[in-house]
């Protein structure tokens, strides 16, 4: 007995010796898988987005869709097209993704982000890789991008300022019109998710050639990062089933690149309002477009998850002063920075994360719960399915 155990003992230390040579060698191998794993999960993800004019409609279904009837005097303020009044489109600048570098074919936007709006294509990453994004100007006003959170040499910045830069530094500034310029932006620790955040968190780019101006007239987008090890192939995160992005702004219509054209264009006396009612008050009142993701009155669509689906809602908010802004979903609760909460407050260039776990089935009012942006219609419906 104590025999064949010593003889097991010896057994067995000379399979362990064996099986250290075999790993030694291995070694050498086992570097190389390793760093091909990890140089395969930090990747460089392209992105070909150009600005584009569009004309805008903020109310495409033409009724109030959240009393369910047409347009009354209050509505009628902001979407009501006449002699001296604008309406409910407007020439607009948007960011669009292309297929590649050619420019010529629209990448077809997934079902998933139709409710994007107006605004440009998600961009994601996970910490680690690079952005890469080529910007074609398609617009008539010099414009760029100007991401927040990642990490940018000056010559991906996107901003003019005194910053002592100059020459090729200065390309990204403001791309002119027909030009294009290449962004490299990288992601490391500091860009993506803090240690009290989830899996992914959202920034914002638009751009800053004149700021005000440009992201009234429509260059705004959403910048999703998710944390190293918890996404997808295609960046998104591994323990959410659905993510949306919403912003919440008051798009001063007045002070879009494009408010002459649209003046004349979409109104019926062009030349008595350019003459005449450019400052006008309720001229003026009537292109503040209240919106979420561009629409107004419940005109959003696409907000559409299951019961008990992990739904994580990044959002933001745009403006100036009025821009004070308070979703607030019916029916569901979510978890903001960890507290327990069914309203989230914004203000301008504000980013935020709320997970939902949506339980009860129904379409529900997402609305801001400032009371002059209910009148104005700043306004969506979520529906949740069994
Ligand atoms: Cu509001």
């Amino acid at each position: 007995m104590h025999d064949s155990r010593r003889s097991l003992v010896v057994c067995r230390s000379g399979r362990n010796w064996e099986l250290r040579r075999l790993l030694l060698l291995f070694v050498p191998v086992l570097t190389m898988l390793i760093g091909c794993t990890s140089a395969m999960a930090q990747q460089t993800r392209m992105y070909f987005i150009a600005a584009v004019d569009v004309d805008w409609d903020y109310a495409p279904t033409g009724i109030n869709q959240i009393s369910g009837a047409a347009f009354g005097e209050t509505e009628n303020v902001f979407v009501h097209s006449g002699k001296e009044r604008i309406g409910k489109v407007y020439q607009k600048a948007a960011y669009r993704e292309f297929t590649d570098g050619a420019f010529t074919t629209l990448k077809p936007v997934d079902p998933r982000w139709e409710h994007l709006g107006i605004m440009g294509p998600v961009i994601r990453a996970e910490v680690g890789d690079t952005i890469q994004v080529v910007f074609k100007n398609m617009t008539g006003f010099p414009a760029s991008m100007h991401p927040h959170g990642v990490l940018y040499a000056k010559s991906s910045e996107g901003t003019p300022y005194n910053d002592g830069t100059s020459g090729s530094d200065k390309a990204d500034d403001a791309v002119p019109p027909d030009g294009t310029h290449t962004y490299i932006w990288l992601v490391p620790e500091r860009a993506g998710p803090g240690p009290m955040d989830g899996s992914s968190l959202a920034w914002m780019y638009h751009s800053h050639t004149d700021e005000p101006k440009d992201t009234n007239t429509g260059l705004i987008g959403p910048l999703i990062i998710t944390r190293k090890g918890s996404a997808n192939p295609d960046g998104s995160p591994k323990d959410i089933d659905r993510e949306f992005v919403t912003l919440f702004t008051v798009f001063d219509e007045n002070a879009s690149h494009y408010l002459e054209q649209n003046v004349e264009r979409f109104t019926s006396k062009p030349r008595r309002v350019l003459k005449k009612r450019l400052e006008d008050e309720d001229f003026r009142e009537s292109n503040l477009m209240h919106v979420v993701n561009g629409y107004v009155y419940g005109n959003l669509p696409g907000l559409t998850m299951k019961q008990g689906e992990r739904v994580r809602w990044y959002l933001q908010a745009y403006g100036t002063e009025v821009d004070l802004h308070t979703p607030h979903w019916h029916g569901q609760t979510a978890l903001i920075m960890g507290m327990r909460m069914d309203m989230v407050e914004l203000l301008p260039g504000s980013m935020k994360t709320a997970d939902m776990t949506p339980d009860v089935p129904g379409t529900w009012l997402y609305h801001c719960h400032v009371n002059d942006h209910i009148d104005a219609g700043m306004m969506a419906l979520f529906t949740v399915t069994e």
